[in-house]
């Protein structure tokens, strides 16, 4: 395991102003988005809007890496340059998603495991031959009646601590992403109560699996009421409750955390990270790796017709700008009407 350089490339992940881009959707998740488009999901579609994101002027100002999926790792732009060579030419870190998703946890009605354990030493190889640097391992957690469950928590900690070290054997970043969905009408305190336990296992198992801190990255839910609770949280709350929540458990060895959007609109989400950085100094850089909040403006200006590439372009340098003046704490909402 070369050390200087797993830390040096989480380091180059979180620099002042910059984040990653999750564009790891798998084949059903992809196909559920362009459905709001009403675009087939094909294989050239598919690859035809990977390369609107990755050959977008200017995006590498505020991003610093992609996440990808096992197909797109291999897909090429129109000119024949590989994706992650494309990416890499721009200074863009290339990563990809390892995990074979959340399946039902076998005894718990309504909870998941994350599966891709199997075979994942020989994958990753393949994956940095291919050029990823990083990698990322998503665990889902919902909050429900008696959920999320002690041995749930321990069974999805547990994996991503052998995700990590099996990553950081092969020379990739890990982010390790514990979700606790938005989804139901809880209350904020119980996702403050469920982030701070799955966090809790989280650290405890990537301990006890020897994986280098410094090497590593967290990509965390926000800690937000559930979309259907009638208590709303304001911007400043959530800010306030998520710092506190990650300053309690989340060793400040760790160079960044890079928090998922959750299906938060892509406005709020900024909101959030802002209202997060301009809280002050804190152990760790505080970034994004939004999905959604990231693509949902672009997927909308795109609408799967080349005439629209440039509109499309503009949508995600536009969103890509706004967070990484969140990353600052610079971030206004006057600013989401200046083109
Ligand atoms: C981009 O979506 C990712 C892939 O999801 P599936 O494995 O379910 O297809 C997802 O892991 C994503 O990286 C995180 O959930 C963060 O995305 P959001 O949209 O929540 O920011």
């Amino acid at each position: 395991m070369n050390i200087a350089e797993l830390e040096s490339v989480a380091r180059s992940l979180v620099p002042s102003g910059k984040g990653i881009l999750a564009a790891d959707e798998s084949a059903p998740t992809i196909e559920k988005r362009f459905r709001s488009i009403r675009l087939p999901s094909t294989e050239e579609n598919r690859r035809a809007y990977r390369e609107v994101l990755f050959t977008t002027p200017g995006a590498s100002d505020f991003i610093s890496g992609v996440i990808l999926f096992d197909e797109t790792i291999r897909q090429k732009a129109s000119d024949g340059t590989p994706f992650p060579v494309l990416l890499a030419e721009q200074g863009i870190v290339p990563g990809i998603k390892v995990d074979e998703g959340a399946r039902p946890l076998a005894g718990f009605p309504g909870e998941k495991i994350t599966e891709g354990l199997d075979g994942l030493r020989g994958r990753l190889a393949e994956y940095r031959e291919l050029g990823a640097r990083f990698a990322k391992w998503r665990a889902v957690l919902a909050i429900g009646e008696g959920t999320p469950t002690p041995y749930c928590l321990k069974a999805n900690a547990h994996a991503l601590a052998r995700y990590a070290a099996l990553c950081q054997e092969e020379g990739l970043v890990p982010i390790v992403e514990p979700e606790v969905l938005m989804d139901g009408s809880h209350a904020i305190e119980r996702c403050e109560e469920a982030t701070l336990a799955v966090l809790s296992l989280v650290y405890a198992e990537l301990a006890a699996h020897r994986v280098h801190p410094e090497g590593t990255l967290l990509k965390p839910n926000m800690v937000l009421p559930g979309e259907e609770c009638p208590r709303r949280a304001g911007v400043d709350e959530v800010a306030r409750v998520t710092v506190r929540t990650l300053s309690r458990v989340v060793p400040p060895a760790v160079p960044g955390i890079v928090f998922l959007s959750g299906g938060q609109a892509p406005a709020q989400a900024t909101a959030h990270l802002n209202a997060m950085n301009a809280l002050g100094e804190h152990p760790w850089e505080l970034s994004f790796s939004f999905g959604r909040a990231l693509q949902d403006p672009v997927l909308k200006a795109w609408q799967g017709r080349p005439e629209n590439v440039a509109s499309a372009r503009k949508a995600y340098h536009h969103r890509a700008m706004l967070n990484g003046a969140a990353r600052g704490g610079k971030y206004s909402p006057e600013m989401e009407s200046a083109s």
